[in-house]
């Protein structure tokens, strides 16, 4: 047996601030992600005090997906796509995050989107919010730090569950909601929860309170949903990238244990409804005492996922040698991080491991027992359209290739119960930590350079092909 099942959900992923662009002139509201400039590989994107003139942000163009939908979704339709993830930019439909009543043209939007994939049979698979906050809410409220933000969210995810109930079943609440464990890193802060952790007087304690108002938000939400449409199937969204001992000895195991629990840390709270004791531990320790209300406490238990939602697309490695200090150490960016000699690592740094995503897979399975699904997994580089217009882009097919065979021992030869698998950036778009457009993820090649100059014309790359086949064979020619 080696094709995974009919209803597996082969498909793509995006997010909305990366690739719908309908940022300027439009009734949608700045997004967090709006006052980001542009960086590369070594230099950092800044985000700027609101929207100044003369600045470049190259996500208020995207790939131009506003006007371009019918045109993109057709394609993802020729490429046998199952499902389609995307998220709904919470500034479209409440541009500052505290009006009252939702805007109706980015509601009609999403819902002509989300028509336009039904009608090839594509399900929507909708993260609720990836990196896209009101920016007023962030500069205004203090973004997840206020316990306000948990109502607007709320009202956000409650219109729109309420609107596309009968459209759309699989959610997601936050997309990677852990990176913000990585507070010394401000991208990560900033678009997980509207805040500059450094700015406060003790940035950790500040992130572990931000994560619990988002961890109530989230249980709320799903609690929320689950009321509006009990078939609602609401999953959070977890960056998975574990982390290995650099070697055998013991002091290297018990580091890598003590770095995992930064990993699971949200995820154990999504799925099990409580706090796990090494946190509360912690807390006690370092003597953070948090508001956390016993009401707060009955919604974390209330509202747990349904399933996971995780995106792969690298290992780390901890040494006991090297670095003690797990919060520098897991950093790949970081120097404290050590190299793992038994992979490679892409132009950006980011090592390469497919047999790092069953590994994954299992532990997540083991530990949890909830369907898990991968909602990205893909490949940046620097594509070269030859002038023929064709884009040969091995090197993309052989990574899809190997974690796609990894994926599948995973579930034939394992039993984790996998609902699906979307290739991250399925059509070119703005790279999230870099603001480039030039580190390319697609099967479908956007004529767009990082400055957003270009056509904006979309083509086939090889991948295109491969992954056509794949799908249509259920997995099984790879
Ligand atoms: P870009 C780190 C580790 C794994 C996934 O990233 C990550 C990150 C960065 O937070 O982010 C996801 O475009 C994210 C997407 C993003 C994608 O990875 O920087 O959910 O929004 O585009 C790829 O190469």
């Amino acid at each position: 047996m080696t094709r995974l099942n009919k209803d597996f959900l082969w498909g793509g992923a995006l997010a909305a601030h990366q690739f719908e662009g309908g940022v300027i002139n439009t009734s949608k509201g700045y997004s967090v992600a709006d006052v980001m400039t542009a960086g590369s590989a070594g230099r950092p994107r800044r985000i700027t005090d609101g929207v100044i003139e003369g600045e470049y942000y190259p996500n208020h163009m995207g790939i131009d997906f506003y006007s371009h939908y019918k045109e993109d979704i057709a394609l993802l339709a020729e490429l046998g796509f199952r499902c389609f993830r995307t998220s709904i930019a919470w500034s479209r439909i409440f541009p500052k995050g505290i009006e009252k009543y939702p805007n109706e043209e980015g509601l009609q939007f999403y819902d002509d989107v989300f028509d336009e994939l039904l009608k090839y049979n594509i399900e929507p698979v909708i993260t609720l919010s990836h990196f896209e906050m009101p920016y007023c809410l962030a500069k205004e409220y203090g973004g997840f730090l206020n316990r306000k933000t948990i109502d607007c969210f709320i009202k956000f995810a409650r219109t729109c569950f309420e609107r596309y109930k009968g459209k759309v079943k699989y959610w997601m609440t936050f997309n990677e909601i852990n990176n913000q464990m990585n507070y010394r890193n401000d991208i990560f802060g900033w678009t997980n929860s509207g805040v500059h952790f450094e700015e406060y007087e003790n940035p950790e304690k500040a992130m572990y309170q931000c994560a619990h108002y988002e961890l109530v938000a989230s249980a709320l939400a799903v609690k929320t949903g689950h009321e509006i449409n009990p078939e609602f199937q609401i999953g959070n969204m977890i960056a998975m990238v574990p982390v290995y001992p650099y070697s055998c000895r013991p002091a290297d195991m018990v580091l890598q244990v003590q770095a995992m629990h930064d990993k699971w840390f949200f995820c154990d709270v999504q799925c099990r409804g409580h706090y796990p004791n090494y946190a509360k531990k912690m807390f006690e320790r370092k003597g953070y005492e948090l508001d956390i209300t016993q009401e707060d406490l009955e919604i974390l238990k209330e509202g747990c996922v349904d399933y996971i939602g995780l995106s792969y697309y690298m290992s780390n490695t901890v040494d006991s040698t090297a670095c003690r200090d797990i919060s520098k150490a897991v950093d790949s960016t970081n120097s404290h991080s050590v190299k793992n000699p038994f992979i490679h690592f892409s132009d950006w740094g980011w090592g390469i491991d497919p047999e790092g995503l069953r590994y994954a897979l299992n532990m997540m399975y083991e530990r949890y027992e909830k369907p898990l699904f991968i909602v990205e997994n893909g490949f940046g580089a620097a594509d070269y359209m030859k002038p023929d217009g064709t884009v040969e882009d091995q090197y993309r097919i052989e990574y899809l290739r190997a974690h796609i065979k990894e994926m599948k021992k995973a579930v034939l030869e394992d039993g984790v119960a996998l609902l699906g698998y979307t290739v991250w950036g399925c059509i070119d778009c703005v790279s999230f930590t870099t603001g480039e457009m030039e580190k390319r993820y697609g099967l479908i090649y956007v004529d767009r350079d990082n400055e957003g100059r270009g056509t904006y014309k979309r083509s086939k790359k090889q991948s295109f092909e491969w992954f056509k086949k794949v799908i249509a064979s259920d997995g099984e020619i790879i």
